[in-house]
């Protein structure tokens, strides 16, 4: 019997990005690179990316005419083929239907771009159903337009991969009771975690929980301080499971130290419900490290980029009802070509080099055990 080579390799798919913004202005580039970057953490090939500026909002597509039949000439003429237009922009269900129609592929929103990250990724248990509700969440109020696009929306490839694959098979009664079962287990895990989490509470040992913007270095953080090897990845929402491990803080002194998923602007409602009992570890500590990415420089309206990310992350977390000390730990002091400005909670550190390390240390020290 013959054999033959079969490549296992995950297949690209290729995809153009519509960046849509309301106003000209200095974010549109780093709207762009973050949408290409959600796009490579989805692995999509970004072939082109087109930017539409929103003067009369069109109702049926948020895309204008005169831009569709620019992305569509684009389309028909181009050497690769195309599998899927991203429109960084939230769709509704008949918006996706209408420009699908128009583009004759499927057509993918940030947030639907976002939860085929996360269902990509997810391994655990946990994640994995959780992932599955936040697809239900995603797909129900769009179920029926999403079937009447010819089976685009269908199969294998970015938007349904993952738990979720045959949810576009189903109708809108099944799927609400799919809802309820994933609903009634996860929170038969949170309850679990509940009891682990008290069992946790009663150790004696101070909790520490990394938090920040997707892509900082938590989990890079994390394997330096307690020489682990877990993955860490330059892609969006490399972690999507809770890792615990105790650190060793000099002299006897331990504390827990705690990883978890990251944030984004905009991060979907649909997996901040879904993910609920997941971000709210990231509360249930004595102290937080907010870890950012300070090379993320540029000036956005005034701001520099990584001070938007901790805005969002703080956003965030005030919304999960954080509100303990925080370090904030200012990451790839290694990229930075100049001198930069540090504030009194803050300290500059690389996980590439090490630079930093033994000064965050003793500030968590300090921290926990202030004399
Ligand atoms: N140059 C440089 N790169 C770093 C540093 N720390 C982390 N990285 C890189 O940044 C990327 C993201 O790192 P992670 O540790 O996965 O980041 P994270 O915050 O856990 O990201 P998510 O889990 O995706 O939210 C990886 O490619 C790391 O190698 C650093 O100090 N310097
Ligand atoms: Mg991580």
């Amino acid at each position: 019997m013959g054999k033959k080579l079969i490549d296992t390799k995950p297949q690209q798919e290729n995809a153009i990005v519509v960046v849509v913004c309301s106003k000209k202005g200095d974010n549109i580039e780093r709207k762009t690179e973050e949408i290409n970057r959600l796009s490579f953490s989805a692995n999509l090939n970004v072939v082109k990316n087109f930017y539409q500026i929103i003067k009369d909002f069109n109702k049926g597509t948020v895309i204008g005419s005169g831009k569709i039949e620019e992305i569509k000439k684009y389309i028909d003429e181009c050497e690769e083929y195309i599998d899927v237009v991203i429109v960084d922009y939230p769709l509704s269900g008949s918006q996706m239907k209408n420009l699908s129609d128009h583009f004759k592929v499927k057509v993918l929103d940030r947030v639907g771009l976002i939860i085929d990250i996360f269902a990509g990724g997810a391994k655990s248990r946990e994640a994995k159903l959780q992932v599955k509700l936040a697809q239900d969440l995603y797909v129900l109020p769009r179920l029926s337009q999403m079937q009447g696009t010819s089976g685009r929306f269908g199969g294998a490839g970015v938007g349904m991969r993952g738990p979720g694959e045959t949810k576009l098979e189903l109708n809108r009664r099944i799927l609400e009771k799919e809802m309820e079962t994933l609903k009634t287990q996860i929170a038969k895990i949170k309850e679990q975690r509940q009891q682990s989490r008290k069992e946790r509470l009663k150790s004696p040992l101070p909790k520490i929980a990394l938090v920040g913007y997707t892509n900082s270095g938590k989990t890079s953080l994390l394997n330096l301080l307690v020489r682990e090897n877990i993955y860490a990845d330059d892609k969006y929402f490399a972690t999507l499971d809770t890792t615990t491990r105790k650190l060793f803080l000099g002299e006897g002194k331990y504390a827990i130290l705690t990883d978890t998923v990251g944030f984004i602007s905009d991060l979907p409602h649909q997996l901040v419900d879904a993910f609920s009992s997941t971000l709210e570890e990231s509360c249930d500590a004595d102290l937080l490290l907010h870890v950012v990415d300070c090379s993320l420089d540029k000036n956005i309206d005034g701001m520099k980029e990584y001070e938007v990310n901790m805005k969002v992350t703080n956003e965030l977390l005030d919304k999960l009802g954080a509100t303990q000390n925080r370090i904030v730990v200012l990451n790839k002091a290694d990229k930075l070509s100049k001198p930069q400005l540090i504030k009194d909670d803050e300290v500059l550190i690389s996980t590439k080099t090490r630079r930093g390390i033994d000064e965050l240390l003793a500030r968590i020290c300090q921290n926990i055990w202030p004399d």
